[in-house]
């Protein structure tokens, strides 16, 4: 396999499915039983705010049972062992890099463990609930919400993930549909700044044909084997 210097993984739900968590779009998803449009928009909270936080409350804990699978471990491994530069950017709320191993990790969507206060603006980590109203450790105001990027909204660091994406010499994608953007963006303006880009994911996603290679099949086979090529074991 040819030599990468600059490496960008993006990850998507499919990653973290064969640790138990569902992902969006598929035909048991999470938006099968909890429409999009009622969970996962500014519009849906205002709306109806203790259906979304029961929602993402039951989430939490979910992520909190879950545990990192050989996906996320190998990923973890190469954090540790490549020498080069690195950046993990996942569209996941969960933790499961982190758990696994991966420090150099960027969640663009938000935190699952993250609570936001939207009186002062502070952010805390977060593992209870918040459908009850908890006061905000720095301000005192019950209105926290979950720290996460719904529709509408402008996603975390993109500044730094496009810097990331120019200097690239390889950008792979794992277990993402490929339906939301600006994620979906990044193959192109990879592609644009010269990057060999490689998609890994369980059937091909509506990218697949921006992408100069696509593997099939389960995260926890194909994250390894690809691992292990670039650390040239
Ligand atoms: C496996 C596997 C296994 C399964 N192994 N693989 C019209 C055109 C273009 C854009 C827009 C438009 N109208 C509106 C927009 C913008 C909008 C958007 O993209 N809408 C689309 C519906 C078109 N985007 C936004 O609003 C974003 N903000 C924004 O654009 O701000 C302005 C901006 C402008 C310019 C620059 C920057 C910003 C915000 C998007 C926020 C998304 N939030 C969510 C919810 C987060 C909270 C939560 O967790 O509930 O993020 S939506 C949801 O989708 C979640 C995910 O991160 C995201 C992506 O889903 P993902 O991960 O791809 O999951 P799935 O289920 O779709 O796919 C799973 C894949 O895994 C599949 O491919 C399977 O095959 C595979 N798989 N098992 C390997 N074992």
């Amino acid at each position: 396999m040819a030599t990468f210097r600059n490496i960008v993984v993006l990850t998507g739900a499919g990653i973290s499915a064969e640790s138990g968590l569902k992902t969006f779009r598929a035909e048991d998803g999470l938006w099968e039983d909890h429409p999009v449009e009622e969970v996962a928009t500014p519009e849906g909270f205002a709306r109806d705010p203790d259906l979304v936080q029961r929602f993402y409350d039951e989430r939490r804990a979910q992520v909190l049972a879950a545990q990192p699978n050989a996906a996320h471990e190998a990923l973890g491994r190469l954090d540790r062992e490549f020498g080069g530069e690195l950046l993990i950017v996942t569209q996941n709320f969960d933790d499961l890099h982190t758990r696994g191993g991966a420090e150099r990790v960027l969640h663009m969507h938000g935190e699952a463990l993250s609570a936001w206060c939207t009186a002062c603006d502070a952010r805390h980590p977060w593992r209870g609930t918040l459908r009850d109203g908890p006061p905000c450790p720095s301000c005192g105001a019950a209105a926290m919400r979950p720290d996460i990027v719904w529709f509408g909204e402008m996603p975390y660091q993109m500044d730094r993930i496009f810097a990331s994406l120019s200097a690239a010499d390889l950008f792979v994608s794992i277990g993402t549909s490929g339906a939301v953007y600006p994620a979906a963006g990044f193959v192109q303006a990879a592609s644009d700044t010269g990057s060999r880009t490689l998609e890994l994911n369980l059937e091909r996603s509506a990218g697949s044909h921006r992408f100069d290679e696509t593997r099939l099949g389960p995260a926890s086979e194909l994250v390894p084997e690809w691992v292990d090529a670039v650390l040239g074991e």
